[in-house]
């Protein structure tokens, strides 16, 4: 009894850090700027059957409509109110979305923006995706309702009302960050607002939400408003689960502000994780593979049950944010795919898949000046995710998470999870290897000669099927085979100019 009680102790006060995805899936992908009525349908075709435990959605509550730049992704970091309505769809469609993802066993994650609202410059009207009012110079927003009293303009310290210092904390969380309308966290009205937003998701079925701009926010403001947060909804999850948080805070190390401060709250994002890791696959500043031996904790991150990971996100991948040039993005995407790889079969973490979209880059002095562009649109109107007979995207829909080596490599780590750290291999330079208990090893050549070695892999003796080059279909390989013999030792033979340098063979890609 005593044991019981500890353990549903145990189980209450971690559950913010829980994702609530169905027992056996791992890795959440991030769609981002999709349609509602694409991602329902894309739970039932393709994520459900391929394993992922669920989607974070772009932000579903109502944003004002930039035009100048026209339409940019961005204006959705820009709320009006907290109305579900956007270009991504209506009230109905997101509910419609969120039932059906659930029902095949999907979760839904939001994309929530609540330590700001539009631009101090974003004038007065209903440019808005719902068509609401506001007038950003007198702080009014009618349909939340918030007025002038609800933001920090008296507290934030700096004479431009902007954070110019990221140096200073109280900037960070009482300033503007660039021009947004710094909400005060510190009313109970605000809190109370807030949480009721989150409610009404909650209650509509989300499993949880990235908390946006975090780092801008007191943690103890964000407490306040997650203990006023209700239990998830029972219709799909068991009574008493807490909603999964991950808060976006950049912590590269180099400011007074650290991840750490958050823990209280639930997860954050390591963001040091992908900045590190396009660090060691382009070979940059002498670092190589074989040095990710202790890749984790080891590299100074965050513990890993309070990491959330991705190698890239909305932000980096078209250089706003953090992380730098290193950064590796489908652009990139031989590297990509080995960063992918290496991030799904490592046991760090929380993994994030990074969804895009493909839009005209036009580098002017080394900065992409068309890193505004929306998604792939019809005069404004998101364009639908098509599907081709190959199962890639169309209409400019890059869908990394479709690619074979990535979609596989989800599996992979399901298939792995809970397995330990082992049987790690390397020549001293960029050929590494690792298993997971006796259920998965991976195989990576990232020199500039070919890999040819045999290795202790821990799994059982067999023929197995690489899902790297290939899938097993029918009880056949249609890639590379791997012969394991009966003491767990196989022979690898990787060129260094294969288009994908890795092999990865797991428990049920056996024959
Ligand atoms: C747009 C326009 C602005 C305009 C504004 C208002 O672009 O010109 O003033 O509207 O009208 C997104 C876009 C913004 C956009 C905004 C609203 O990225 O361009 O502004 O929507 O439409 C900081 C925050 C972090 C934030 C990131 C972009 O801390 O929270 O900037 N990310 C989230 C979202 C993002 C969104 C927002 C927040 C706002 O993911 O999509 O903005 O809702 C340092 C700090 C970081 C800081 C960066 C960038 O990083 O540490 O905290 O991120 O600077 O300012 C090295 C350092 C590293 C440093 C980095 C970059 O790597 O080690 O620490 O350099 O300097």
């Amino acid at each position: 009894m005593k044991f019981l009680l500890l353990l549903s102790a145990i189980g209450f006060c971690w559950a913010q850090y829980d994702p609530h995805t169905q027992s056996g899936r791992t890795s959440i992908v991030h769609l981002f700027e999709w349609r509602w009525a694409d991602i329902a349908l894309e739970c039932e075709r393709y994520l459900a059957p391929k394993g992922f435990g669920g989607v974070q959605v772009s932000p579903p509550n109502e944003n004002i409509i930039v035009n100048n730049p026209p339409r940019p992704w961005w204006e959705r970091y820009q709320p009006i109110s907290y109305k579900l309505c956007t270009r991504s769809g209506s009230e109905s469609e997101f509910r419609d979305m969120v039932t059906r993802c659930n029902n095949v066993g999907v979760r839904i994650y939001v994309d929530a923006v609540v330590n700001h609202m539009c631009g101090s410059g974003g004038g007065a009207g209903t440019s808005s995706t719902c068509g609401s009012y506001y007038n950003a110079g007198s702080r009014d927003f009618p349909a939340v309702p918030y007025s002038g009293w609800d933001f920090n303009d008296g507290k934030c310290n700096t004479g431009s009302g902007e954070v110019e210092n990221y140096n200073d904390i109280y900037q960070v969380r009482n300033c503007r960050v660039v021009g947004l309308l710094d909400l005060a966290l510190e009313k109970d009205y605000v809190r109370s607002t807030i949480a009721a937003y989150l409610n009404r998701l909650i209650d509509i079925g989300v499993a949880g939400f990235r908390l946006d701009a975090a780092k801008h926010m007191w943690p103890g403001d964000i407490k306040a408003f997650l203990d006023k947060l209700h239990n998830l909804n029972t219709k799909w999850f068991p009574q008493g689960s807490k909603p999964f948080i991950y808060q976006e805070v950049i912590d590269l190390g180099t400011e007074p502000i650290k991840g750490s401060e958050y823990f209280g709250n639930g997860r954050v994002t390591e963001f040091k994780y992908g900045a590190k890791l396009g660090t060691v696959l382009r070979r940059w500043n002498g670092e190589k593979m074989a040095y990710l031996k202790n890749w984790g904790e080891g590299w100074g991150f965050m513990p890993s049950d309070r990491a959330l990971v991705f190698v890239d996100n909305h932000d980096n991948q078209r250089g706003h944010g953090a992380g730098g040039a290193s950064i590796l993005t489908f652009w990139d995407s031989r590297l990509y795919k080995m960063a992918v790889g290496f991030m799904l079969a490592h046991p760090y973490g929380f993994t994030r898949i990074m969804s895009s979209y493909r839009w005209a880059r036009n580098f002017q002095n080394g900065k992409d000046v068309n890193d505004w562009i929306g998604p792939p649109n019809n005069n404004g109107v998101i364009k639908e995710v098509t599907i081709n007979p190959d199962t890639t995207c169309g209409n400019d829909w890059v869908c990394e998470h479709r690619w074979r080596q990535i979609r596989n490599m989800v599996a992979f780590r399901n298939v792995v999870n809970g397995q330990p750290f082992t049987n790690w291999w390397d020549n001293g330079s960029n050929q590494v290897a690792f298993g997971r208990g006796n259920r998965g090893f991976i195989v990576f050549n990232n020199d500039d000669w070919a890999l040819s070695s045999t290795l202790q892999t821990g799994l059982p003796g067999g023929t197995y099927c690489d899902v790297i080059s290939g899938d097993k279909i029918n009880g056949n390989c249609t890639g590379i085979k791997i012969n394991v013999s009966s003491d767990g030792k196989a022979y690898f033979s990787i060129s260094n100019t294969a288009e994908d340098p890795f092999i990865a063979i797991h428990a049920e890609s056996k024959l």
